[in-house]
């Protein structure tokens, strides 16, 4: 069974922060169940964004990726924790092109063009693990407890 402690990095992209869908994708991530354990804003810099994508380097796309990342106003970045967050986060976001996306899904109903499909969130636990540490300072996360955890998990 998968841990309750599962940890994912949520991203809402320059283009959610600005569109004001920055609340509604915590939302829908809290309204599932999982616990919000970090977040911030930030201005990521074209360094930082190479090394967020690094694995993308050989795609055509990459440079204009990370400019767009790293000069289109801030970033959201998050940290959901709870069972399979990696997996059902990458579900509750849609497919990378938002146009073959399910509506009930973030990128389903909220965008429509791939460079502008407003979140991130890692594609597994390992990466999961590599971003949360690129982005955040180990006291940045937060270990607590949810009142309502018991009535998540049985
Ligand atoms: P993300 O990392 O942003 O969550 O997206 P993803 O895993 O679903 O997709 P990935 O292949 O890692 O691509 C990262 C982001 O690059 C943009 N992209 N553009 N022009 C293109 O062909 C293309 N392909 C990908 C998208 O914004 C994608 O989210």
């Amino acid at each position: 069974m998968a841990a309750n402690n599962e940890r994912s990095f949520i991203m809402v992209k320059p283009d959610g922060v600005q569109r004001g869908l920055t609340g509604e994708i915590i939302k829908r991530f809290n309204n599932r169940g999982y616990k919000l354990v970090a977040c911030k804003l930030v201005q990521p810099s074209k360094e930082f964004m190479q090394k967020h994508y690094a694995d993308l380097s050989s795609k055509p796309f990459f440079n204009g990726l990370v400019e767009y990342m790293s000069s289109s106003g801030p970033v959201c970045a998050c940290v959901f924790e709870g069972k399979d967050v990696v997996k059902t986060g990458r579900k509750m976001l849609g497919e990378t092109n938002p146009l073959a996306s399910n509506p009930g899904t973030i990128r389903g109903d909220y965008c429509i063009d791939l460079g502008r499909n407003i979140c991130h969130g890692s594609d597994a636990v390992e990466s999961a693990k590599r971003e949360i540490d690129l982005w955040f300072k180990p006291e940045e996360v937060i270990t607590y407890s949810l009142v309502e955890g018991p009535m998540v998990y049985e």
